[in-house]
Order: C-alpha cells, then sequence, then structure tokens
C-alpha cells in the first residue's frame, strides 16, 4: 500500500483520535494537518466538498474521504488486514459503529462543553496546559458561549444528556457482552465508542459512571493518553445520576 495519505484534524476532536487509532492499527503513516479552528470550516470544504466542514477528512492520494466513519471504511478497502470488520461479526460492529457515531459522538460535544460553562478555568487543560489565569478564564467564558450556542446546549439539554449517560454506557457493555467491542484488536465499533468515552473521562464527575466497567476498558484502553480535566463538582448537585 503505498498511497500518500493526508488527515485534517483539530486538536482535541475525538472523531479525528478515531481514524488516528485506525491509522495505527492498519500501520499507516499518514501527514497529520492540524488546522487551525475557526479557520477549519473554510478549509474542508475547499478540500472535501460543498457541506462538509468538520474534521477528520481524510485525502487518499488526493481522494476525499470525509467523516471517521468514511475514513474508516476506506482504510479497510487499503488495508485489509488486520481487520476492523471481522467476520462473523461484521454487521453487528457496522451497526455498533453508527450507534457511536449517531448516538454518543454528540455526548463528547456538549458534556465538556457543558462542564467548561460551570469550570472555566479547566478549558486550558484540553490543550495540554494548567488551570488557566483570570484573563484566561475570561476568554474560556466567552468561548463556552459559543460553544453552547453552537451545540445548542441548554440547561435542560444537558441534565437530560446526564440522566440519558447511564443507559449508553449500559449499551456499550453489553457490546462489550456480545464481543462487538472490547476483544484483542480493536474493531471499527471499538474506536468510534472508545473514543468518545474516553472524553467523557475527561469530566470528574463522570468517572464514577465508568469505574470497573467494559466501558471504561475499552476508552483506556484504545485511548490510553487524552488531554483534558474537568475537576469533580462541576455539574450542579444532583445533575449526574448515581454511579
Ligand atoms: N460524525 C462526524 C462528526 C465530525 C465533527 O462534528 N467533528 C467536529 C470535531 S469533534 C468538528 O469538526 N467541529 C467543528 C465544526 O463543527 O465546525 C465524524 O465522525 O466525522
Amino acid at each position: 500500500m503505498s498511497a500518500t495519505l493526508t488527515l485534517h484534524v483539530l486538536p482535541p476532536s475525538h472523531p479525528c483520535k478515531t481514524a488516528e487509532a485506525a491509522l495505527r492499527f492498519k500501520g499507516l503513516e499518514a501527514e497529520i494537518v492540524t488546522l487551525t479552528p475557526g479557520e477549519h470550516g473554510d478549509v474542508i470544504e475547499e478540500l472535501y466538498g460543498a457541506g462538509n466542514r468538520t474534521v477528520p477528512g481524510l485525502l487518499v492520494d488526493g481522494e476525499p474521504v470525509h467523516g471517521s466513519m468514511a475514513i474508516l471504511e476506506r482504510l479497510e478497502q487499503l488495508v485489509p488486514e488486520p481487520t476492523l470488520y471481522p467476520e462473523p461479526i461484521a454487521a453487528a460492529v457496522r451497526e455498533a459503529e453508527r450507534w457511536g457515531d449517531a448516538e454518543l459522538q454528540d455526548l463528547g460535544r456538549r458534556l465538556p462543553w457543558g462542564a467548561l460553562h460551570f469550570r472555566p478555568e479547566a478549558a486550558g487543560t484540553f490543550g495540554g496546559a494548567p488551570a488557566l489565569d483570570p484573563a484566561g478564564t475570561d476568554f474560556a467564558i466567552r468561548a463556552a458561549r459559543a460553544a453552547w450556542r453552537y451545540h445548542g446546549i441548554t440547561a435542560v439539554r444537558l441534565a437530560e444528556d446526564l440522566a440519558g449517560l447511564p443507559a449508553k454506557l449500559d449499551h456499550v457493555d453489553a457490546l462489550a457482552a456480545d464481543g462487538i467491542v472490547g476483544g484483542a484488536t480493536p474493531t471499527a465499533a471499538d474506536l468510534q465508542i472508545g473514543a468518545t468515552l474516553r472524553v467523557l473521562l475527561t469530566i470528574g464527575d463522570l468517572r464514577p459512571l465508568f469505574e470497573g466497567r467494559p466501558a471504561e476498558q475499552l476508552a483506556r484502553r484504545w485511548f490510553p493518553d487524552y488531554p483534558g480535566d474537568v475537576p469533580a463538582g462541576a455539574f450542579p448537585a444532583g445533575w449526574v445520576p448515581a454511579g
């Protein structure tokens, strides 16, 4: 396989981590181009076509492949072994990957930004920096407000997301029990679901919900290092379900 691969990412994006983990699993080298937030939409649209403004995007010898699911599928075509969609569970892996993309992935945006509204000084940790000083915190407050607007976050939605999280973690544990995720090598579902769960583990309030569960193991196994730490006690009392 001698295609030239270029992956376009934003720094803390979890679907980008999914694509990067898949490249590693396939033993593929790619040039990683880290875009500047704010400019990324226009760059991506130019390269990947009208309406495509999110990361990740992968160029395969210049051919645009946009979105984490499409990227994993394309990498599987390029390098079939080791497989991300093993038989006889390939159909179930695809369904779990779809669930991870459609039902879980947004929580990896809404819950961290939701928590940062209450602990804006922690925003710097997502860039690998310590807690922000007051001037940095002012900047983070403005960023969190913009993110709440962009992602349609409200307190009501946040509380609903939190209330719905245990059922989602139960679903992941059920997938692990059925061998769709959590095997010796990662499936596409491990990489899609694991990246989102790993972001959620950056939120101290949520860590007790994960403790000792397959959902925690798969997130930490394929994504051992992940920047970000919002100390426990961010969400108002009573919003986080009991672990
Ligand atoms: N489901 C898509 C979603 C991609 C997505 O929303 N990426 C976010 C980063 S996590 C993004 O590019 N956000 C910037 C924006 O919306 O402008 C995928 O997995 O590729």
